[in-house]
């Protein structure tokens, strides 16, 4: 395996309290619902049909959306701060073709090279522990803990909620109340979602 994947699933592994084989059970699940990754239905372009062209902005196994200052470019900048950290001392070149044309677009990118970018977004995020969403601390997330976590941390539909989930489960930050809509939209995007990685075969 890649080095700095195996660093980037080491440190999840100590920050979160998890096992590397569970974080890597939990992303493919992400990855399963986000784009059916690992099924002949694999749309690594984004479906829609809120826009003209058919596509939405997502990208890519965890469909991180194209854009300035959007969930792509953010998750580049995390890997780069994380490299950063760490003395510079990954190779993390396959970069720059995405980041110089500006095109932030992940489906160019391998199926590694996406892990990468994904753990690197998680672990720069100062929320988003996946550690934090196994209730019950068996350190495996259930499909229905691994939906919090989901819509929380990496889905887009609602924004700036994520900080007062992370009070509600025990963390420190900022809070911002979530109005009943935005919760009802929680609720049943994580219905969607834990229904759905019950489909997902490893
Ligand atoms: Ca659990």
């Amino acid at each position: 395996m890649n080095d700095l994947l195996t660093a980037l699933l080491g440190q999840a592994e100590s920050n979160w309290g998890m096992d590397e084989a569970a974080i890597q059970d939990a992303m493919a699940k992400i990855a399963f619902h986000e784009s059916k990754y690992g099924t002949p239905e694999y749309t690594p372009i984004q479906i829609s049909d809120e826009s003209s062209s058919g596509y939405g902005p997502g990208r890519g196994l965890y469909q991180y959306e194209i854009g300035e200052q959007k969930g792509a470019h953010t998750a580049i900048n995390r890997l780069i701060s994380f490299n950063k950290s760490k003395g510079n001392q990954y190779d993390i070149s396959f970069l720059k073709s995405i980041v110089d044309d500006k095109s932030y677009d992940f489906s160019r990118l391998t199926p590694e090279e996406q892990k990468i970018l994904f753990l690197a977004d998680k672990l720069i995020d100062p929320t988003a522990n996946m550690g934090r969403y196994d209730t019950d601390g068996d350190k495996v997330l259930s499909n229905e803990e691994l939906a919090g976590f989901h819509a929380d941390e990496h889905w887009a539909g609602y924004g700036g909620a994520e900080n007062f989930i992370f009070d509600l489960i025990g963390g420190i930050g900022p809070t911002k109340p979530l109005n009943l809509l935005e919760m009802m939209e929680r609720h049943a995007f994580m219905d969607k979602t834990s229904e759905d990685y019950q489909f997902y075969k490893p």
